[in-house]
């Protein structure tokens, strides 16, 4: 059929993996969601949608995070219903816990304080609780007991509308908006090469459910703190070009974000606007964790495929948008980084 017929979203899920996370929720009764550190609005959305759909499935959830819920998505979670994670006070939870599900991760350690946690569990009692993992990140590393992997998924989000959809289990408005504002903020507003049919698609459907995208736009993307815009444009007059143009780089310190009093989660979307500069095909952005510690942020606009530039660096991600942790402080960092992506992208 001609491609301007499509007219539904496809269902990529596997029925077996249907079967089996069916077979897990009804055979279980007490479930854990987690997720990444500094988590955005892809993994926040996927836990807020999953636990909908378990409560509906009259199941015990807890959400457990290393990191709070970031300012700019609390909106999604009027409830408080996401708990940070502590040792001393959840540890009953956890030893309760049957199964936990770990969304929109591809890396165990980015689970943080609630990993090892999980770890120490499993040590003491092995396949206990069981791990499911429900992800887009390409990775080749298995990470749980079961893992769902689909790196042409535009959002963990997109995943779970399937999977819940398998299930035929209606969405509340509240589970429509989470998955809807998953889409939205890791497609970059439906603008990086991530958007696909199924993302409009699924969208739509959230949209058609009531869902109000211009109050979930100006949420998360019209209330950015004032801060965070002097600091982009302290960015924007400090941008650094290598060949010919065609890479910028900039930094982020310590020092500023101290002097702006942001947190690094309230930076989510900087990184967007030097590489939008006519003629720019890679950016980088240098984020200095401690005096030891740099992180890249690479971002490509579809020439030059930069996942494997980060996987030199012991990091990883989609060929236009990856990063790493390089162990150096931040000039050094950036001395080796820039003088090695120089020779990738002459020979990419
Ligand atoms: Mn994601």
């Amino acid at each position: 059929m001609a491609k301007n017929h499509i007219n539904n979203y496809e269902n990529y899920l596997q029925p077996f993996e249907i079967a089996c996370v069916r077979e897990v929720i009804e055979q279980n009764q007490r479930f854990l969601l987690s997720t990444h550190i500094h988590p955005d609005g892809d993994a926040i959305g996927s836990e807020l949608c999953l636990y909908h759909l378990l409560k509906s499935m009259n199941k015990q959830v807890f959400i457990l995070n290393h990191s709070p819920v970031p300012e700019l998505y609390r909106f999604l979670d009027p409830d408080d219903l996401i708990k940070v994670f502590e040792e001393q006070k959840h540890v009953d939870i956890l030893d309760q816990v049957e199964v936990c599900f770990l969304l929109d991760i591809g890396d165990w350690e980015r689970l943080d304080s609630v990993g090892k946690a999980i770890s120490r569990l499993r040590r003491r009692s092995p396949g206990k609780p069981q791990t499911v993992c429900i992800d887009h990140h390409p990775s080749e590393k298995q990470i749980a007991d079961f893992d769902i992997t689909y790196p042409q998924a535009s959002s963990t989000g997109e995943i779970l509308f399937l999977l819940q959809k398998a299930f035929s289990v209606p969405f509340n408005l509240q589970s429509a908006s989470a998955l809807y504002t998953a889409i939205l903020t890791d497609t970059g507003s439906f603008r990086f090469s991530n958007t696909t049919v199924n993302s409009h698609l699924i969208a739509g459907r959230f949209i058609a459910l009531g869902v109000n995208h211009k109050d979930i736009y100006q949420q998360v993307y019209e209330k950015e703190p004032f801060a965070k815009i002097k600091l982009l444009a302290e960015l924007l007059n400090n941008l650094h070009f290598e060949c010919d143009q065609k890479v910028v780089w900039y930094v982020i310190s310590k020092e500023m974000l101290q002097r702006y009093q942001l947190e690094p989660d309230e930076i989510e979307g900087v990184s967007d606007f030097p590489r939008r500069i006519d003629g720019v095909q890679v950016s980088v952005l240098f984020t200095e964790i401690d005096p030891s510690a740099t992180k890249i942020s690479l971002r490509s606009t579809g020439k030059v495929p930069i996942n494997g530039f980060a996987q030199t660096f012991g990091g990883g991600g989609h060929p236009y948008a990856s990063g790493a942790v390089v162990e150096k402080p931040v000039r050094q960092a950036i001395e080796q980084v820039i003088s090695l992506l120089r020779t990738y992208y002459y020979q990419n």
